[in-house]
């Protein structure tokens, strides 16, 4: 049997990765996949309801314990991911271990040691990266409300995600209109569904 693809959608805040990363999933499904959303965080949860709290200011935590419960966010979801994967089921997941490294690192902590937790993770087969100067994307909808949402924290993000980058990552230009983006992103997912179809699940992230 094939296996699922993992694709990833990473970038900074107000990209429009929520958006794309359902209508990828919308679409592959149109056209006879199997495809899920997994968001992370995943606010579903136990951790995630205290990274919630965090996120919402409901709750102070410092620096390293916040890294650590988005990192155990994502370490709680392996064995489902994986599943999905060998049963067949395409994963399009909204942000990842990048997010992880690049907010925390913007904080101040040390860049190595923001990678270390998730060292070993699925990695990604395919990773959008959405991309816009954070002036644009600070006027879309409902950026301001959570803990993050600040000019020069997300000016440093972007400047990490691009240190971070993979030479396989595809920038995606983000100011491009909605439908735009997603013709790209449908014809580079459905490349990679085919090319990893009969690839072992890929560990060892970093
Ligand atoms: N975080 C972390 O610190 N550590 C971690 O390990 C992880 C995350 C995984 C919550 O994330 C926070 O957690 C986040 C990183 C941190 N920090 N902040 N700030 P989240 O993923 O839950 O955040 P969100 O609330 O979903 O927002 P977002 O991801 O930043 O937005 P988006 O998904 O990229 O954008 P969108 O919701 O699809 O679109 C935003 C608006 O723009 C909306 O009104 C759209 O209709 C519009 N839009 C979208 N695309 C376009 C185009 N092409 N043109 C015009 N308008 C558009
Ligand atoms: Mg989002």
């Amino acid at each position: 049997m094939s296996r699922g693809a993992f694709i990833l959608l990473e970038g900074c805040d107000r990209t429009g990765k929520s958006t794309q990363a359902q209508m990828l999933v919308d679409r592959l499904t149109q056209l006879g996949h199997r495809a899920i959303l997994w968001k992370f965080p995943d606010r579903t949860t136990g951790i995630g309801h205290m990274i919630n709290g965090y996120l919402a200011k409901h709750q102070d935590l410092n620096d390293q314990a916040i890294h650590l419960l988005f990192s155990a966010n994502r370490w709680e979801a392996v064995e489902q991911l994986a599943n999905h994967l060998r049963s067949g089921t395409h994963l399009v997941v909204d942000r990842y271990a990048y997010s992880g490294v690049a907010f925390s690192a913007a904080k101040g902590l040390d860049l190595e040691w923001c990678k270390q937790p998730d060292v070993g993770l699925l990695k990604p087969d395919l990773t959008f990266f959405l991309d816009m100067p954070i002036q644009a994307s600070m006027q879309r909808g409902g950026f301001g409300e959570e803990r993050y949402e600040k000019e020069e924290l997300q000016t440093r993000v972007r400047d990490l995600f691009l240190k971070l980058r993979e030479p396989d990552w595809k920038v995606v230009d983000a100011t491009e209109t909605i439908d735009q983006i997603h013709e790209k992103l449908t014809k580079a997912a459905q490349e990679t569904i085919q090319t990893v179809a009969s690839r072992e699940l890929q560990y060892g992230l970093w």
